[in-house]
This record gives structure tokens, C-alpha cells and sequence, in this order.
């Protein structure tokens, strides 16, 4: 099966929009999802008509209609936060089972760039604040929901003055103080789709074939760039090791909610929410930077797909055996054959 027909866009997309909320927005889009109790939540970045956004919680049963919009943001600006002078944006929400609470991540946009900041809350109505763990520029953030080695793990994007923008992952034994700091995925380079910019999507899934990992790729054109996604498979015992890449993207913006917005040409996922028994994998999305998207897909048939894809070339074993990905840029991988190959 081709990536590009996995995900199935649910027909009344986009299913929230700025006019459906009690109150005044200019637009609500990049949720992050989880199922609490008998309802799906979605933490949606609502952008005000200054321009700054806020985290607002909204409920359902089906985590397709009738959503119940909470009047207060869970999240908005605070004075005693500086760093989230411009706004709290793009939430994911994973819950750590030892502290039993949900972790979101998000990122504060501070007068000094964009930085990862840290909340928990048990119910999605209060909610306390870890503050910044990553320094700007840094967003795209994730936790796994238990500890490594005694160590907490995020997957997060910074942003290099120069170069390509890596995903990467760090350490921490508090979930304050995170350190060894390696990349885990790269951008690939020229024409591919997901060159030179890429970023975590929702928080990593759990399976039986290793962490499921949805990411977005920026690739740059004349007319700005398009933001479409990939899939990734890794190691469910060593997070820090990719065992598989998609090569193409399994969405690309399409549709003209996707196409058309205050950012053309943007899928942005960060939440998805799994329903095992219904084999089905509800993705939630921002499209365009304007509204909210869902598409579903068959979760045998995602794993299926992912299980197939290509196995990551950046793999090294050590001498005393274990396995580490590398840090060789993709055009050095001795996969392909170069130009001075005779056929
Ligand atoms: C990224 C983030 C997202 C946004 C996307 C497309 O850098 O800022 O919030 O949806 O760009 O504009």
C-alpha cells in the first residue's frame, strides 16, 4: 500500500474553526489529543486578534463532533512567565504513569525565541508549570511516557544559526535538568520533502514494533515552504536508535483548508489518539495554521506500512555491541550507487 492513501481525511473537515468558539479568535489550529476517561481532549492553540496564542481545552465523546470548549485557556501569557510573552503554542500531551499526571509540552514564545516549556496537570482544568527546559530556539517537543534507565527521555527540534534543523534527544533524571544530548533524526538534503527542516508530530506511540513516530518535514519552495509528514520506527528499549524511515510522506496539504490559510500549504499534526480495539488511529491536525483536521487511519495497516519502510542507514554497532545511530550526514550513507559506479 502507498503512504499517501493510509490516512483518510474525515469528511466534515475541518472539524473545528475559529467561529465555532465562545469566544473571539482569529484562529485555532496544531491541538494536542489524549483520551481521558470516555472523552478525547484536544488542547488547541487559539491565536487571538493580537496575534498571541493561548492552550484552550475542548472535549467530545467521539473525538469528532460536538465539542465543549472550556471558556478559560489552560494556558495563556502569565506575567511571572516571561518566557511566554508572545504565546504558548503547540501543545503534546503525554501521560507519565509514575507521577500520574499528563505532561505538555509546548512552546513559549519568549522575547528571545521560541524555547520548550513544561506543565502537568491531572484533569485538563488546573494545570501547574514546570517553566523552560530547552533554551530558544527550540520547539517540537515530546516526552516518553516512563523512564530509560532511570532517565526521562524527550524528542525535541533546535534550531541551528546555520544548517540543517535536526530532531534530537535528551535526558533527564527530574525532568528539569536534561543533558546528553544527541541527534536522533536528520533532515535530509536538496529535493527530498523533508530536507533541511524537519520536527517531532505527535508524541510517540508505543507498539509492539518499536516507538511509532509521525514527523514533519518543511521542504523550501519559491512560494514558501510546504509542511507535509513522514513516519519512523524506533527501538522501544533504546528510543535513541531510528530502526526505520519512510521515504515518502504519508500526507501532504491537498485540500483547500490545508492549502489555503494565514501559513498556505501546512499539515501539522501533534496529536493522535489510538483506539486499539476499533484498529483505528485518529489523527488531529492543524492545516493551514488556520483550522483544525482530523484523518484516521487503519492501525494494522500503518504498522504494516511502517514495518516495510526502509531500515535507517545511520546504525552503527560498537564493539561491544550496541547499537547507536550516527552522525553522518545522509549523503555520506554508501547505500546508493555514486556516480563513479558502473552499472
Ligand atoms: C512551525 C511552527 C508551527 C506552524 C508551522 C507552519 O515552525 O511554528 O506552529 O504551524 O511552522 O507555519
Amino acid at each position: 500500500m502507498s503512504g499517501r492513501n493510509l490516512f483518510v481525511r474525515n469528511p466534515s473537515n475541518p472539524i473545528i474553526t475559529a467561529d465555532q468558539l465562545p469566544y473571539p479568535a482569529n484562529t485555532v489550529f496544531n491541538p494536542g489529543a489524549a483520551r481521558v476517561g470516555n472523552e478525547v481532549v484536544l488542547l488547541l492553540r487559539v491565536e487571538d486578534l493580537r496575534g498571541i496564542s493561548q492552550l484552550h481545552v475542548a472535549r467530545s465523546d467521539d473525538g469528532i463532533t460536538d465539542w465543549r470548549f472550556d471558556d478559560e485557556p489552560l494556558l495563556a501569557p502569565h506575567p511571572d512567565h516571561p518566557e511566554e510573552v508572545w504565546g504558548c503554542e503547540d501543545p503534546r500531551l503525554v501521560y507519565l504513569p509514575e507521577l500520574d499526571q499528563w505532561a505538555i509540552t509546548y512552546t513559549a514564545y519568549s522575547g528571545r525565541g521560541p524555547l520548550v516549556s513544561l506543565a502537568m496537570t491531572k484533569d485538563f482544568r488546573e494545570v501547574r508549570r514546570f517553566g523552560p527546559v530547552m533554551a530558544p530556539d527550540d520547539k517540537d517537543a515530546a516526552l516518553l511516557p516512563r523512564r530509560f534507565d532511570g532517565r526521562w527521555v524527550m524528542i525535541h527540534r533546535p534550531a541551528p544559526i546555520t544548517g540543517p534543523a535536526h530532531i534530537w534527544v535528551s535526558y533527564s533524571p527530574d525532568l528539569r535538568h536534561w543533558g546528553d544530548h544527541a541527534v536522533l533524526l536528520e533532515a535530509r538534503e536538496g529535493a527530498w520533502w523533508d530536507a533541511g527542516k524537519i520536527g517531532l508530530g505527535p508524541p510517540p506511540l508505543a507498539t509492539d514494533d518499536g516507538w511509532l513516530v509521525m514527523y514533519h518535514g518543511a521542504h523550501t519552495t519559491a512560494s514558501g515552504p510546504i509542511y507535509r509528514v513522514g513516519l519512523a520506527l524506533l527501538d522501544l528499549e533504546h528510543p535513541e536508535i531510528v530502526l526505520r524511515r519512510s521515504d515518502e510522506w504519508v500526507m501532504s496539504p491537498v485540500k483547500t483548508y490545508e492549502s489555503v490559510g494565514d501559513v498556505d500549504n501546512v499539515i501539522f499534526p501533534n496529536g493522535w489518539v489510538l483506539d486499539e480495539a476499533a484498529d483505528t488511529l485518529l489523527l488531529y491536525y492543524g492545516a493551514g495554521d488556520s483550522v483544525v483536521g482530523l484523518a484516521s487511519a487503519r492501525y494494522s495497516e500503518l504498522m504494516d506500512y511502517v514495518r516495510h519502510c526502509p531500515e535507517h542507514h545511520h546504525r552503527r554497532v560498537s564493539d561491544d555491541g550496541t547499537v547507536r545511530n550516527t552522525w553522518a550526514p545522509l549523503s555520506a550513507v554508501p547505500d546508493l550507487p555514486g556516480r563513479h559506479d558502473s552499472p
